[in-house]
């Protein structure tokens, strides 16, 4: 019943509503969702769905986790926000316990996956002034070819997608872009000495879970500590045991400047980011010239250490590791002619379409909504398959199936 023509009455209902009265910035997979359980959703009509796309990877955890849940509940009846113009009894208590989970000295907390970004930035430039000893308002930060770090001036500012930037302007001034995964341009790049930072996603996502070769980050690690750059790492999706590591810079061993986290910090309940830097950086901010009026509310400290805690308790990165290999090996052995390519690490994973019609994939992902599994299309011939890490061997098996399924109905 995903066909827009054949929807039940019910889900027309609510897509006219939102044609009507919501802005038309999102094109959704024509389903109504209502209820979330672990790998599974429900839409109005009482069908259910894996779902592969774990809201973006914000539902790391699985949909409303018992023991996340709880932590809302029970913080929600008791105390929400303070702002920070007061002190909250659990704001010292979760900047402790995140700091000693992820080994930086200091978190400043945020609400959005962008503000991380931004507030790294920031953190960067001022960093730039005040240590590296860049002249006033000569800072730049470098990005990759085909970064995604959200919707804010800023972020658009540094894209490289036309639809994410185009008909915005003016832009941000300061950037400045390199291929990703080419050390030998990140290296020319660098010869600037006004660069403060180089900001990156550990695979990028957006872009259509793009993996670097083996040794990139390595080699970025090693290139900032030598011409005194800031690694500014992007794990809003990919960390928080997403690739099967706790973060995707755990593949290689390193560790960022400054790294940014959102999305799973709260299991899909609440905007919840962080980002974490050593003294030298993040006391270069002071009082009255960084912040947000929900950043570290006591409700998303008390989520964000459950969060955490659950990942660690349940052994979620261990399980996206061996769930992910399963489900490419399974992927692979469908031998189909519609898939031209497999990649991705842990669970976070994608499909290169034999057909590049960004329509082709569109009717796939249809398909697959109609045999019970829901994902999206990215970058017109790729689809994501990003499950919570929660999900089982059986339930890979399933889905591969519902895959096959789907794809059996169409031909290069
Ligand atoms: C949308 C993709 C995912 C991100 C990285 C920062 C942010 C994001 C690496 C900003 C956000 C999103 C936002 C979402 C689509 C999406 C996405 F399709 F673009 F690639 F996750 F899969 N850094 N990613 O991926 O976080 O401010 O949104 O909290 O609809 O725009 P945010």
């Amino acid at each position: 019943m995903n066909n827009p023509n054949t929807l039940s009455d019910a889900a027309a209902k609510y897509l006219a509503l939102e044609d009507q009265f919501g802005a038309h910035n999102y094109h959704p997979i024509p389903v109504v969702i209502e209820k979330g359980e672990g790998v599974y959703l429900y839409d109005v009509d009482g069908k259910k769905y894996f779902d592969f796309l774990s809201g973006y990877s914000a539902v790391n955890q699985g949909h409303c986790h018992p023991a996340i849940i709880k932590s809302l509940q029970e913080q929600a009846s008791k105390l929400t926000l303070t702002s920070r113009a007061f002190h909250n009894n659990l704001l010292g208590e979760y900047e402790k316990y995140i700091t000693s989970y992820f080994g930086f000295d200091k978190i400043l907390p945020m609400n959005t996956g962008v503000e991380g970004g931004e507030t790294a930035i920031k953190l960067a430039r001022r960093w730039g002034y005040n240590v590296k000893g860049i002249p006033e308002n000569q800072a730049k930060i470098i990005f990759a070819e085909g970064n995604f770090w959200g919707r804010t001036l800023a972020a658009i500012s540094s894209s490289t997608d036309p639809s994410s930037y185009q008909g915005f302007g003016p832009y941000m001034q300061g950037f400045g872009l390199v291929p990703f995964n080419d050390l030998i341009a990140l290296e020319k790049a660098f010869q600037d000495n006004t660069v403060a930072a180089f900001m990156v996603e550990p695979i990028q996502g957006e872009a259509g879970v793009v993996l670097p070769s083996e040794g990139y980050l390595k080699g970025v690690r090693d290139l900032c500590s030598h011409y005194n750059i800031l690694f500014i790492a992007d794990e809003v999706q990919t960390g928080l045991a997403r690739t099967g590591k706790m973060l995707a810079c755990d593949h290689e061993n390193v560790r960022p400047d400054i790294l940014i986290l959102g999305k799973a910090l709260s299991g899909g309940t609440l905007p919840i980011s962080a980002v974490l830097a050593d003294n030298e950086i993040m006391l270069q901010i002071l009082p009255g010239e960084h912040g947000s009026t929900y950043g570290g509310n006591p409700l998303a400290c008390a989520v964000a250490m459950t969060s955490l805690e659950v990942l660690k308790s349940e052994n979620m990165a261990e399980n996206a590791e061996n769930m992910g290999q399963l489900f490419r090996s399974e992927l692979a052995k469908l031998q189909s002619p519609l898939i031209l390519l497999i990649r991705g690490k842990g669970l976070l994973n994608a499909i290169v379409i034999n057909n590049k019609d960004p329509e082709f994939s569109w009717n796939i992902c249809l398909q697959l909504c109609e045999e019970g599994l829901l994902a999206k299309p990215t970058q017109g011939d790729k689809i994501r398959f990003a499950p919570p890490l929660i999900i089982n061997e059986k339930q890979i098996l399933e889905s591969v199936n519902m895959i096959d399924k789907a794809l059996k109905k169409f031909s290069v």
